[in-house]
């Protein structure tokens, strides 16, 4: 088999579920850690300019996108599927949904309140949430949905 190596970084909850999913399938691998910002010379010109983590190689194939890196992930493993008899596309849609809605803005609410975060980043990613000014927003929007989720957890 193809070497399998995580470009990735401790702290990053897309390259968690990652590292979790490569394990359920026991799928041995080399880890990469890049750094949490761009510039990242070595590694950008192999994925085509694609600069968010993480970034799954197999080989010579470079995996961008945990969508797509699961999906190679599935293909990779001995053992069994990543997701319940008949439920993948629950389980991708549940993802989706918690991802957009409560990771960006809980993004905005930690990175984006960070000091020391580099300007160019602030200017060049959503300057309107990256600001105290857009606080209210998304501590109203994480309010509503870790409601959303307690309720589905408590009801399962
Ligand atoms: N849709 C991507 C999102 C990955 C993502 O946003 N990762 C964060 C780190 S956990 C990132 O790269 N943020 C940097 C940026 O937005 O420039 C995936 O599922 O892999």
């Amino acid at each position: 088999m193809s070497q399998v190596i995580l470009h990735h970084y401790p702290l990053s909850p897309y390259s968690e579920k990652i590292r979790l999913a490569l394990g359920l399938k026991g799928v041995s691998w080399n880890s990469v850690e890049i750094p949490a910002w761009t510039p990242r010379p070595k590694l950008t010109p192999m994925t085509g300019g694609y600069r968010r983590t993480p970034i799954l190689q197999v080989g010579a194939q470079f995996y961008c996108d945990t969508l797509h890196i699961l999906r190679a992930i599935e293909e990779l493993g001995s053992s069994g599927s990543l997701y319940p008899k008949g439920q993948e596309g629950l389980a991708k849609a549940v993802g989706w949904w918690i991802e957009k809605g409560s990771f960006m803005n809980a993004v905005c609410l930690t990175i984006g309140n960070m000091p020391g975060l580099p300007q160019e980043l602030i200017e060049e990613r959503r300057p309107s949430s990256y600001s105290e000014q857009a606080l209210p927003r998304p501590i109203c929007r994480l309010t509503i949905r870790f409601g959303l989720h307690d309720r589905m957890l408590a009801a399962r």
